[in-house]
């Protein structure tokens, strides 16, 4: 059979990140990965928007997207773009937010949806479709039927991601000269675990995962790594470092393979204090940047978020990471009640701790299939899914909305013109590359959307998302 796989692009109306990195959409090419016995091709739509022209061309029997929050209005023309093509075409949906709000999909063109990790109930599907049986006893979907959606018997969660095949990664081989993160390019990804155990009110990795920490084995990590050409790899984790003896038994395969790369790695701050040796270890085999949410500079501001840690832990593992020789993304939660005071000694904070090259200010943001939604869903300003991108306002601020989008400016502004002065100290190498012209355009385009987003919370929600309104689901368990 053939089966089209299709990033969806993010909305129009969705700023952030989405300008200043594309990355490979590694779900899709596990998933590839995974019916290697069909002919499968990859649209990556955040780079190729020809979806009719892939459709005609490929005439696919199966068409499968993937969901992160701000895709879900795209990911739905996508399917009805399909549908629309050739009514035989079975239409799959997966991914992060398909799972945490199936709700959002339910919809007359969408055949099946995929909760969680999705690499056997996608097999199943391929297997059931090719035999035109039915996929009501494939555990783990939501089956839009007749207006609501039908949900198959739970499928248990993996107890590792062993089972994966490793991802196709020559499904886009077109795309990958055009992949970058950030001040990185050429960028690879890989996934060496999936979800984390903390109880992060904010977070939605945790409920995809029903708090379950799921790894795969450091043998077939390095197995994957080893295949990888770009020299530069983003460690597509939610904590990688969760495990520490797996992280040490990695470190030491990959230093045995002579693998030299360089990541970017995500960790908690409490984890880097816990073990000074193991970061040392990974700054030593390649490791150029921690992502860690230190969320606050005070432990106030910090208990409420349910983080666990505290305000001296970040200390001493910023400590730990400058002596490293690591430089840390830093990510803070913008709170409600901010005033410009708040947005200072953020700013004041990171200044004083020049280990700190990036840093991100997030709105607080109640992702849908969170506690921190299931808070505040009386309260939301929007349900519209296209700016839940973690640097819009969702829920009303103590300042006026302009207000907050003028500081959220100033303080970025800020933010960028360190980062440019601590990369060149800190990394040299970065100032050079040619895709930097990318970033410049994404960052100015940023701020342009700055100024006006705060009216973007009044814009109608498209109505299929006025058809079914969300409610907060609970995790696959
Ligand atoms: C790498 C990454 C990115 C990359 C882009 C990756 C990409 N190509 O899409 C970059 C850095 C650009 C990025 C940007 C953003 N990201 Co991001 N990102 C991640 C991260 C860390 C890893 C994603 C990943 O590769 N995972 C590994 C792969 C293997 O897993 P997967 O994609 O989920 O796929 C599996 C299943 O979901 C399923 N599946 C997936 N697709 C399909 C399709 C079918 C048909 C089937 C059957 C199954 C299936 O099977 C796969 C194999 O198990 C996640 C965290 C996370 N836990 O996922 C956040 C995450 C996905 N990002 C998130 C967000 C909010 C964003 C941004 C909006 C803002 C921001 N500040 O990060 C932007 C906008 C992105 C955009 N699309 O425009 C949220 C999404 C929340 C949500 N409810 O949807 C996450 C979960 C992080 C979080 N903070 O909660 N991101």
């Amino acid at each position: 059979m053939k089966i089209l796989l299709v990033n969806p692009p993010s909305g129009e109306l969705t700023m952030g990140l989405k300008h200043l990195s594309k990355v490979e959409p590694l779900g899709l090419e596990i998933i590839g990965a995974a019916v290697p016995d069909h002919q499968v091709e990859l649209l990556d739509m955040e780079l190729d928007t020809d979806l009719a022209g892939t459709l005609e061309r490929f005439q696919p029997d199966i068409v499968g997207a993937s969901s992160q929050i701000v895709q879900t209005y795209t990911a739905h023309q996508v399917m009805k773009t399909a549908k629309d093509f050739n009514p035989k075409v079975l239409t799959v949906i997966g991914g992060h937010h398909a799972t945490l709000c199936p709700q959002d999909f339910n919809a007359p063109y969408i055949d099946a949806i995929v909760l969680g990790e999705g690499v056997p109930a996608f097999q199943e599907i391929v297997e059931r479709r090719r035999q035109q049986r039915s996929f009501a006893d494939i555990a783990g979907l939501a089956l839009p039927v007749n207006g609501a959606l039908s949900l198959t018997q739970s499928r248990p969660l993996p107890r590792s991601l062993d089972h994966q095949p490793f991802p196709n990664r020559s499904l886009t081989a077109a795309y990958r000269s055009r992949y970058y993160y950030l001040f990185e390019s050429p960028v690879a990804s890989i996934q060496t675990s999936m979800g984390c155990t903390f109880p992060c009110n904010f977070c939605s990795c945790q409920k995809f995962t029903g708090r379950h920490f799921i790894a795969r084995s450091p043998e077939l990590i390095v197995e994957d790594l080893s295949s990888i050409r770009e020299e530069f790899v983003l460690f597509c984790d939610d904590h990688s470092f969760i495990d520490v003896r797996r992280m040490e038994k990695l470190h030491d395969l990959i230093r045995q393979r002579g693998i030299r790369k360089h990541y970017f790695v995500y960790s908690r701050a409490d984890c880097v204090v816990q073990n000074p040796e193991l970061f040392e270890k990974w700054a030593r085999l390649g490791v150029e940047i921690v992502m860690t949410g230190l969320e606050a500079v005070d432990d106030g501001d910090m208990s409420s978020l349910n983080k666990r840690s505290n305000v001296e832990i970040n200390e001493r593992a910023l400590e730990i990471l400058h002596r490293c020789g690591v430089g840390v993304s830093a990510g803070f939660v913008v709170l409600p009640d901010f005033t410009e005071k708040d947005f200072e000694r953020i700013d004041k904070y990171v200044e004083a701790r020049p280990v700190i090259v990036l840093t991100e200010l997030t709105p607080l943001t109640p992702l849908p299939g969170t506690d921190l939604y299931r808070e505040q869903q009386d309260n939301v300003l929007t349900e519209h899914r296209e700016i839940y991108d973690l640097a819009h306002f969702i829920v009303p601020t103590a300042l006026p909305q302009e207000e907050m989008y003028r500081l959220l400016r100033k303080y970025y502004w800020r933010v960028v013109w360190r980062a440019i002065r601590r990369l060149r100290l800190y990394r040299p190498r970065y100032a050079l590359k040619p895709h930097i012209f990318k970033l410049i355009l994404g960052a100015l385009r940023v701020a342009l959307m700055m100024r006006r987003a705060h009216e973007k919370t009044h814009v109608p929600v498209p109505e299929v998302q006025a058809l079914h309104p969300a409610e907060a689901s609970t995790a696959v368990s």
